[in-house]
């Protein structure tokens, strides 16, 4: 599979380590300079811009929150005049006060190129038609995307997410060659193409989908649907959007754009740098950025890192899927749950029930309640009540070997959860509003 930058994305460690020195200590003097509260948490740690001299000096470097941007909102954080920003977005954060993120020229060129390299890691090229399903906006998934595949020189059809049928009819009249959108949407996108009785029309060879958490047997479901190969990416508002991480052909954990993020995970409760290979919080530095840099950015995503190389040829550190997120981890009654392994138990069960499904959590008399609502599949529908009830059952006694935890099971008939065409909001926590 071609390498769209390969000088630079299968440089040897000791070059991508000197590139990020350089790049760091550029970014932690403009830092100083240009943003007052960059300069007064450095002044208050002690640290001054000529203390970074070798990488892990990032380590004496205060963290960023989500917080901080909600307190310097909206252009306090940025680090040229305004007139040199030339495009905002804002994150689809659906808890606490927006935030937004500002890219200069430069900024959207290299934000484009780190979309270019994840669109040729899926394999496609110039030749390819790539229809970009995520929603265009605020929303980073679309115009980011769209901004990778113009500069790959595909030919891009920003159709933008919804209107489901004539989003596969354009697919097929059109001869889209690759996908982006988010994973949930894929499974609807696969789910209608069945429906329609259209999959033989299909021109796709590959999909790239992100901004939510989805599980290999998923991946496996997209793939069988659309008759892809299913690629992950990784991204945030805050840092960039799309492409800060993306998979290759080997789909074994996402290469980061370390010419421009440095990578760290931490202890998310004690804040401390943990060693290679260590699941924790993953923080970012941006080394590249002119708009919005931020230093040292906690991003709540849990993972790790692997440094080994990769088969493909690139030499950039892969981050594992995201297991979930300090914020959205659950906590039903003592137990940490990620809404990822409910999931990854649903889609284990087979073809009784569909990957439509929602949580819901309660608190009753002082007391936890966890219930799935799950679509049974239209054969389960049409078999007798003790079918039903067997399947919950079975679905009941794995989530409690799993999770180690009790929960309700309702199948419910298909197509009576609604889809999402965005990011799936899986997730009713009823305990928050009381
Ligand atoms: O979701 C950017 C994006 C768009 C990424 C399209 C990939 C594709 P935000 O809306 O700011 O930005 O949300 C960022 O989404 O901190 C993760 O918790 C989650 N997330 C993003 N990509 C993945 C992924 C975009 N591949 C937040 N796997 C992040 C798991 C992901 N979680």
């Amino acid at each position: 599979m071609p390498i769209y930058q390969p000088e630079i994305e299968c440089m040897e460690r000791s070059e991508i380590e000197k590139l990020q020195l350089e790049r760091l200590q550029w970014q932690v003097k403009r830092v100083y300079e240009n943003v007052a509260m960059f300069r007064e948490r450095m002044d208050a740690a002690g640290v001054k811009p000529e203390d970074i001299k070798e990488l892990k000096d990032l380590a004496k470097l205060p963290f960023t929150t989500k917080q901080d941007l909600r307190d310097y909102y909206p252009y306090e954080l940025f680090a040229v005049p305004k007139k040199e920003i030339v495009r905002i977005q804002a994150s689809s954060g659906t808890t606490g006060r927006q935030i937004v993120a500002g890219y200069t020229r430069n900024d959207l060129d290299n934000w484009a190129t780190c979309m270019a390299r994840q669109l040729a890691a899926a394999g496609a090229s110039d030749e390819d038609i790539v229809q970009v399903s995520y929603g265009y906006g605020l929303f980073t998934g679309g115009l980011g995307a769209h901004g990778g595949a113009e500069k790959l020189g595909a030919m891009v059809i920003p159709t933008s997410s919804g209107n489901t049928e004539r989003q596969i009819r354009f697919m097929c009249e059109l001869g889209s060659t690759v996908l982006c959108c988010t994973p949930s949407y894929a499974m609807y996108l696969g789910e209608t193409v069945r429906e329609m009785g259209v999959k033989d029309q299909l021109k796709l060879k590959a999909g790239i989908f992100g901004a939510e958490p989805w599980t290999e047997d998923m991946r496996k479901q997209i793939e069988e649907a659309l008759g892809i190969r299913a690629h992950d990416v990784y991204g945030l508002t805050e840092i960039m959007g799309p492409g800060v991480s993306y998979e290759c052909a080997e789909q074994a954990g996402m290469h980061v754009c370390e010419d421009f993020f440095i990578p760290e995970i931490i202890d998310p409760d004690t804040g401390a740098v943990l060693p290679e290979g260590s699941f924790g919080e993953l923080v970012f530095t941006t080394i590249g950025k002119e708009g919005m840099p931020l230093i040292r950015y906690r991003t709540r995503d849990l993972c790790s890192l692997n440094y080994e190389k990769c088969a493909c040829g690139r030499t950039y550190v892969r981050m594992k899927k995201p297991a979930g997120r300090t914020d959205d981890m659950l906590i039903i009654r003592g137990v940490n749950v990620f809404p990822s392994q409910i999931e990854e138990v649903l889609l284990k069960i087979g073809g009784d029930v569909t990957p439509n499904y929602q949580i819901v959590v309660d608190r009753v008399n002082n007391t936890d309640t966890l219930d799935i609502n799950v679509e049974m599949s239209e054969a389960l529908l049409s078999d007798d009540m003790k079918s039903v009830a067997a399947v919950e059952r079975k679905i009941v006694a794995q989530l409690r070997s799993t999770l180690g935890l009790g929960a309700n099971v309702h199948l419910v008939s298909p197509k009576s959860i609604a889809r999402s065409e965005g990011k799936a909001k899986r997730v009713i926590d009823n305990r928050k509003l009381i």
